[in-house]
């Protein structure tokens, strides 16, 4: 047993995990123990593109009761997901399952919204690129036949989870950073932003900073999980991608990061954001850091790109197995197309090949064929965004980029690395590739008292526990 373990649940895209941390400051050491795993899988009803969240709590409260068995010294739980997604609540009642990100009903919003708020103004107030998922943009489509007028409280999915073990309803700073109703400047709710929107803003609950503890389990949770005596569940970086920078080992005034998963997201940390007219023009974010800093970065399509292919070959064929694929596609030495992987048609879940086929063709270039040309064509096109991305973030922010760091799922695609060093021009640096889960654990062990100090003091330990693997630039191969 180890005094003041950490239980991280962390929610990604297309699947969760529950993660036991220790960490001991004074020896240096942070170990992580995994404890479950369980697929995240949208479900298409007739309303729209929803998430399981029921399914989701079912599979992450199992693998709380597992970790609770396995560590009897846990004190605390964090929990961390995607952004910008929310569920509505009436007292203590779900208004039904949250819509899904990808869902089509932002699409007339987005123009409803920038016709009340241009979007230059909305970059002004809240620094935020623009994505037409971003929260603000889902509750105008939630205006027209959705469950805004019956709800009197609007959760992220992270504080939908908190709510649930613990009863306290919040909203964590970080993940509430990536919803377009908070003011860049003064960091709490835009009230007026929400009025003149017609959004009723007294759903938006209590800003928390991360770190904040929200509180025991509810006795009924205790109980049924086996939980150990005065487990709290603290407020962690619980937007995903501000837990991920938590564990960064970088030097942030000479690094840029990619956190690769579902999604790539490309930036720099900084300590304040940059609204410039050129940042928006890039379609740079400002999102919320832990300890406030400002996580200066852009979206690119990520790791998406090829599960949601491999989902359609798998819908159409024999099931596909990832390494090898991924082996073939290192093979692949005929020419591939760089397509844009940030081109809008690529959002919605369907037919991925068949889209990167179009582009082509409109691009007048020659598309892959097989399997393993589509694979290489999408990490080509994936390292070159995200090479781009890199670049236009040192221009925009200043900071002289020495080292890329790769952290997330994509850190074990040996390929994309190499392949980004070769279009950066820069070492990358690989891991860990359990980032979020890491940063979650250390904004615990910091509320906890088990860990003390500022971000770079939290690195150092991640430095110290896991060491990147590196790629070094080689000649670009220029297709
Ligand atoms: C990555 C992520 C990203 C958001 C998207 C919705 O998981 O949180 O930072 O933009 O999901």
């Amino acid at each position: 047993m180890t005094a003041g373990a950490a239980v991280a649940v962390d929610l990604g895209a297309t699947s969760g995990r529950v993660v036991v941390g220790h960490v001991d400051q004074a020896a240096g050491t942070l170990g992580l123990d995994h404890v479950a795993r369980f697929p995240n899988r949208p479900v298409r009803l007739a309303s729209g593109l929803h998430w399981d969240l029921t399914g989701l709590y079912r599979d992450l409260t199992y693998g709380l009761a597992d970790a609770f068995r396995r560590e009897p010294g846990v004190t605390s739980v964090g929990v961390d997901s995607w952004a910008v997604d929310y569920a509505l609540l009436r007292g203590d009642r779900l208004l039904g399952e949250p819509f899904h990100y990808r869902d089509g009903r932002n699409e007339a919003a987005v123009e409803a919204v920038h016709a009340r708020v241009p979007f230059e103004e909305l970059y002004r107030r809240n620094g935020l690129q623009f994505l037409p998922f971003t929260t603000v943009y889902q509750l105008a489509a939630e205006r027209t036949g959705g469950c805004l007028g019956l709800a009197d409280a609007l959760l992220l999915i992270p504080d939908l989870v908190g709510f649930q073990l613990t009863g306290a309803k919040v909203a964590e700073r970080t993940n509430a950073s990536t919803t377009g109703l908070l003011d860049i400047e003064t960091g709490e709710w835009d009230r007026e932003l929400a009025v003149r929107l017609g959004l009723d803003a007294s759903v938006l609950p209590r800003l928390v900073a991360p770190g904040t503890p929200l509180g025991g389990l509810r006795p009924e949770v205790a109980a049924e999980l086996g939980a150990p005596a005065g487990v709290r569940v603290v407020a962690v970086g619980s937007h995903d991608t501000a837990s991920a920078v938590v564990a960064v080992p970088m030097r942030p005034e000479a690094a840029a990061y990619i956190s690769c998963g579902t999604w790539g997201l490309v930036g720099v940390e900084l300590e304040r954001p940059v609204t410039t007219d050129a940042a928006r023009e890039a379609n740079f974010t400002n999102e919320g850091g832990v300890d406030g800093r400002t996580r200066f970065l852009r979206n690119v399509m990520g790791l998406w790109l090829l599960s949601e292919s491999v989902r359609r070959w798998e819908r159409d064929g024999p099931p596909i197995d990832l390494p090898e694929l991924l082996a073939q596609a290192a093979a692949v030495t005929t020419p591939v197309p760089v397509f844009d992987a940030n081109d809008p048609r690529f959002l919605a879940p369907g037919d991925l090949p068949g889209r990167i086929v179009r582009w082509c063709l409109e691009n007048g270039v020659a598309p892959p064929r097989s399997h393993a040309e589509f694979t290489r064509s999408i990490i080509e096109s994936l390292a070159e965004a995200f090479a781009n991305t890199v670049r236009t973030a040192s221009a925009l922010s200043g900071v002289d980029v020495e080292t890329v760091h790769l952290v997330g799922g994509g850190a074990l695609n040996t390929l994309l690395c190499q392949r980004t060093a070769d279009r950066t021009g820069l070492p990358v640096l690989a891991g860990p590739v359990e980032a979020t889960a890491i940063g979650n654990v250390l904004v615990q062990a910091r509320s906890t008292g088990s860990a003390k100090g500022d971000l770079e003091s939290l690195r150092s330990l991640v430095s110290r526990a896991f060491s990147p693997t590196r790629y070094d630039p080689g000649r670009p191969r220029e297709r």
